[in-house]
């Protein structure tokens, strides 16, 4: 069984998102997906929407998703790759190159982000349509 891991905030869920995690799944067999705290998005300078507990349920009701576990640091992926029996680490490409270090854990893919959508773009649009 090919085991497929990936990391993020995951706030608002939306089809960028929903993309990466629906490439990733078909690259392997199960998809752990690893999701940011609160706390370690406050050291990422991320404020989520939705609280840990929130975007792991909706994580968790994603067909693609296989497992959630959390994200408490930047520095516990070749652990988590050795203690999941990870075989393959996937991010969107704006993580290009800065996961090649795990090479020796697992192979490591990056994927093209979905254009147009982010959380930020949700967030900021929003923000405007309800300005005037
Ligand atoms: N993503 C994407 N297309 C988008 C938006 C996001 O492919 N339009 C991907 C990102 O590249 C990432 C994943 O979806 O692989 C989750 O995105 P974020 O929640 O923004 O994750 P990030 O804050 O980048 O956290 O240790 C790694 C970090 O936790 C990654």
């Amino acid at each position: 069984m090919k085991k497929v891991i990936t990391y993020g905030t995951f706030d608002l869920l939306h089809w960028g998102h929903i993309n990466l995690l629906k490439r990733a799944k078909e690259l392997g067999d199960y998809l752990i997906v690893a999701i940011s705290t609160d706390e370690f998005n406050e050291i990422k300078n991320k404020k989520a929407y939705y609280p840990y507990e929130q975007r792991k349920l909706i994580l968790e009701a994603v067909r693609y998703v296989d497992e959630v576990i959390p994200e408490n640091n930047w520095n516990q992926k070749a652990g988590d790759i050795i203690h999941h029996d990870v075989d393959l680490l996937v991010m969107g490409d704006d993580w290009k190159g800065k996961f090649d270090h795990l090479a020796p854990y697992c192979e490591v893919t990056y994927l093209p982000r979905t254009a147009n959508i982010s959380t930020t773009k949700i967030k900021n649009e929003l923000l405007l349509a309800n300005a005037y």
